[in-house]
């Protein structure tokens, strides 16, 4: 509470003037979370009810395209698919201090607080404006939030200011007591108002829920040509070793939506679009009605590293889009599509690969017999076997444009990423695990090895400096997919290091040489520490 030196005679002590600025810091501090409240309340409001984009999911959206690829680098591997989190989390501790700063400069260099919620406003705007899918109403929002958060801050200010003065030494008697319950009245009346417009905001944007009722009520048909069944040899099941066909909802996921994209399958059409004769459109029940194929291909991340978990193997539904291509004829000179996301994402693949008869690259539409996960694409992604997914997996996809490497670019190449990104020849020991103990004897080691569309030949095994062993290979299901392997270890004790190297079909035996994932996928041996005891 402010002690009031009424009287004027007396002098504060030290530790009376230094409480005291730190209450008078709190109440601006007070002032400006209630006008950044008020701000994020209204915005939130208005663009929940308005299906508009929210202001703040712009501006992290916005952050993570202009982040520079080595901040995003550090950040994935620090905090893994939980990037998002962080990010979230960020911003809502940026906001809280810009508001606390808002309300300080408001109190002590009117208007300068006005002036910096207004500043940050409009970034939020113009975010807002330059998303993808944005139209003149998307900046609704973050500017009626704005007119709110000024309202509010000069309303609190000035009452905090009133009752300030109430407190002076010539102030007559009496006032402080109103004063000081007017500023504590109106400061909690906005609370709770920006706290249930959160709330509200919160629960009418919940457009994942209807996105998801959409979504269950969805009937896939029956594949005109189904995957083949997966044979029990393909599928060690192995304590530890992950799983042929990877469950959705572990499978990994990595896209730069702040905020899963909600598409209504009813309104989802795809436009096959550029250097074509005849330009398509085909929607969500039109592509049911095709004969679908259902295909199990191995999805891998170009940011996966050597050992990582940026890789799984799904049983997709889909679609070839060879056919839609030949319906919509490329016309000559076209050598790459690019797969364009409702989000903004971009992906350049090249067309001869998705022309390719002997390549099934599909417009799914389910993924292990469940239509598409909300944050694997639904309703509409493109599986294409052989490429890392940032050059072909576009999720949430809506237009096909036949182009040239030359004129277009997919949204990692100017980031540093190679415009092509054929996936390289790798493998991984999934069991046992890096630094563990186990005791001597026989051990069974295993994992995976993936050579997308060209297949696996042999996997070896080495323990230490010694010479490379065969594993066991499961059955192979598919060249599009990985493979299992296994072998048994008769154990010794002491500390081993184990590692792993496969050959692809052509013979090409995976290199020893280690790269970073950037700009066209990881090389390198996996390889772990046993303690054997
Ligand atoms: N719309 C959109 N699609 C996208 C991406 C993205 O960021 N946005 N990322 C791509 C990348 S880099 C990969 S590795 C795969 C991952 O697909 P998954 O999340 O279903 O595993 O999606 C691809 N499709
Ligand atoms: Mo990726």
């Amino acid at each position: 509470m402010l002690r009031s030196p009424r009287g004027g005679a007396r002098c504060g002590s030290y530790r009376d003037a230094v409480t005291t600025r730190a209450s008078s810091t709190l109440q601006e501090a007070v002032v400006g979370v209630l006008a950044g409240a008020a701000t994020l309340a209204t915005a939130f409001l208005l663009a929940a009810v308005t299906h508009l984009s929210n202001p703040v999911v712009a501006v992290g959206s916005l952050l993570i395209d202009l982040a520079p690829p080595g901040v995003k680098t550090v950040v994935i591997a620090l905090f893994g698919t939980g990037d998002k989190l962080f990010l979230i989390v960020l911003l809502g501790v940026v906001i809280l201090a810009l508001s606390v700063v808002v309300g300080i400069l408001q109190l002590r260099r009117e208007p300068l607080g006005l002036l910096l919620l207004l500043i940050v406003a409009f970034i939020a705007t113009l975010a807002s404006a330059t998303r993808a899918g944005a139209t003149v109403l998307s900046i609704v929002p973050p500017v009626a939030g704005a007119i709110v958060g000024c309202l509010v801050l000069r309303a609190a200010a000035r009452r905090l200011t009133t009752w300030r003065a109430t407190q002076a030494p010539e102030a007559p008697a009496g006032r402080a007591g109103l004063a000081r319950r007017s500023f504590l009245q109106y400061s909690g009346l906005t609370a709770a108002a920006s706290i249930a417009g959160l709330v509200v905001g919160g629960v009418v944007s919940g457009a994942g829920t209807a996105a998801s009722a959409v979504r269950r009520a969805i009937q896939l048909p029956a594949p005109a040509s189904p995957a083949p069944p997966v044979p029990a040899a393909a599928d060690l099941a192995i304590d530890g070793l992950t799983p042929y066909l990877v469950p959705n909802g572990q499978f990994y996921r990595i896209d730069t939506a702040l905020v899963v994209p909600t598409v209504d399958a009813e309104k989802w059409s795809l436009r096959i679009t550029g250097m074509v004769e005849n330009e398509v459109t085909i929607t969500f029940a039109e592509l049911l009605a095709l004969p679908l194929q259902e295909r199990i291909i191995t999805l891998t991340c170009v940011s996966q590293e050597i050992g990582g978990d940026l890789i799984g193997n799904a049983r997709w539904l889909g679609y070839p889009i060879r056919e839609l291509l030949a319906r919509a004829r490329p016309t000559a000179g076209a050598d790459m599509v690019l797969s364009t996301s409702v989000d903004g994402f971009t992906a350049g693949t090249p067309l001869q690969v998705l022309q390719d008869p002997a390549r099934d690259s599909l417009l799914a539409v389910g993924m292990n017999g469940q239509p598409l996960p909300l944050e694997h694409g639904f309703p509409v992604r493109m599986v294409v076997p052989g490429l890392y997914g940032y050059v072909s997996a576009t999720k949430w996809v809506v237009e096909l444009k036949v182009t040239t490497f030359a004129k277009d670019q997919g949204y990692w190449t100017p980031r540093g990423w190679s415009a092509l990104g054929p996936v390289k020849l790798s493998s991984r020991i999934d069991t046992p695990t890096n630094g563990i103990s186990v005791s001597a004897g026989r051990v069974v080691v295993a994992g995976v090895a993936w050579a997308q569309h060209t297949g696996i030949s042999r996997v070896q095994l080495r323990v230490d400096d010694g010479p490379w062993q065969d594993a066991a290979l499961a059955e192979l299901v598919t060249v599009d997919s990985w493979l299992q392997w296994s072998y048994v270890w008769q154990a010794t004790a002491g500390q081993h290091r184990l590692t792993v190297r496969a050959t692809d079909a052509n013979g090409l035996v995976q290199t020893a040489a280690y790269a970073d994932p950037a700009p066209n996928g990881s090389t390198g041996l996996h390889s772990i520490t046993v303690q054997v005891a």
